[in-house]
């Protein structure tokens, strides 16, 4: 089952129509049983937690909603693809290319050995959830960018996911400010598999999905292009509390 085209006008109140909410393909079909067995408990909201999902999940005939991990109850984990996708931090490779005077492609000790940012600051979701105060570690983006030595044709950033599905932008404007983040660290760990280890972006002041995961490249061009839910309805420009007719305080 594919997740149905999300209509626009709806996507400006993503938490009143399930179909245009940025979940996981699974997740989506996690959260659809679930909906209608909250219904039956009397309590539809619960369905998004896990706590919630854990005591369901003996309920769910489909099993999919054993695959919510249940030791986390302030994160919901996304994806697009069927799956999360593997990189060892042997294999991971960031590629910095487009209109920059020094292409970079990074190991991961690499990134690893560049000067750390450490950052904590909250987590929103555009369906509503947030996480707060959560402490990151990785490299500024825009210092990356300086490496790299960007073109003054450079407009925008064009990011992809090594889950072959995921993009995302940011102009330049955006790349540059302090709290950009290319996070290899989350919560005092290595980031796991499920949170888009080995690397992921994680875009401090706009909604989460801009914190593309599973971060493989990042191409300098000349001019935005929509990312993966922005043409599936979402504002590129992603402020928290400013856009997607939501009114969030900023993070
Ligand atoms: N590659 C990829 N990145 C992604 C997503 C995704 O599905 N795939 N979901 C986005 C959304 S909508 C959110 S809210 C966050 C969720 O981060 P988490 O899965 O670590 O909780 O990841 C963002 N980055
Ligand atoms: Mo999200």
């Amino acid at each position: 089952m594919d997740i149905p085209e999300p209509n626009p006008a709806h996507a400006l109140l993503p938490e009143l129509d399930v179909p245009s909410k940025p979940y996981g393909r699974r997740a989506f079909l996690g959260l659809a049983t679930l909906g209608s067995l909250g219904i039956l408990i009397g309590n539809r909201e619960a369905a998004v937690t896990k706590a919630t999902v854990g005591k369901l999940a003996k309920y769910d005939p489909t099993g999919l909603a054993q695959e919510l991990p249940l030791n986390d109850t302030r994160w919901t984990i996304f994806t697009v693809t069927d799956g999360y996708p593997s990189r060892s931090h042997a294999k991971y490779r960031l590629a910095v290319t487009g209109l920059v005077d020094r292409p970079l492609d990074l190991s991961y000790a690499e990134l690893r050995s560049r000067k750390a940012t450490h950052m904590t600051k909250d987590f929103q979701c555009v369906t509503g959830w947030r996480v707060e105060r959560v402490p990151w570690v990785g490299v500024l983006l825009s210092d990356l960018l300086h490496e790299a030595g960007v073109k003054p044709s450079a407009k925008a950033l064009r990011l992809k996911s090594f889950d072959g599905e995921y993009t995302e932008s940011l102009t330049m404007q955006q790349a540059m400010r302090p709290d950009m983040l290319v996070a290899y660290q989350l919560e005092g760990r290595d980031l796991t598999r499920e949170h888009g280890g080995p690397v992921r972006l994680y875009a401090a002041p706009m909604y989460g999905y801009k914190s593309i995961k599973w971060l493989e490249s990042i191409e300098v061009v000349d001019s935005a292009t929509s990312g993966y839910w922005e043409q599936r309805g979402y504002d590129i420009d992603a402020w928290v509390g400013k856009s997607n007719g939501r009114d969030d305080a900023a993070t």
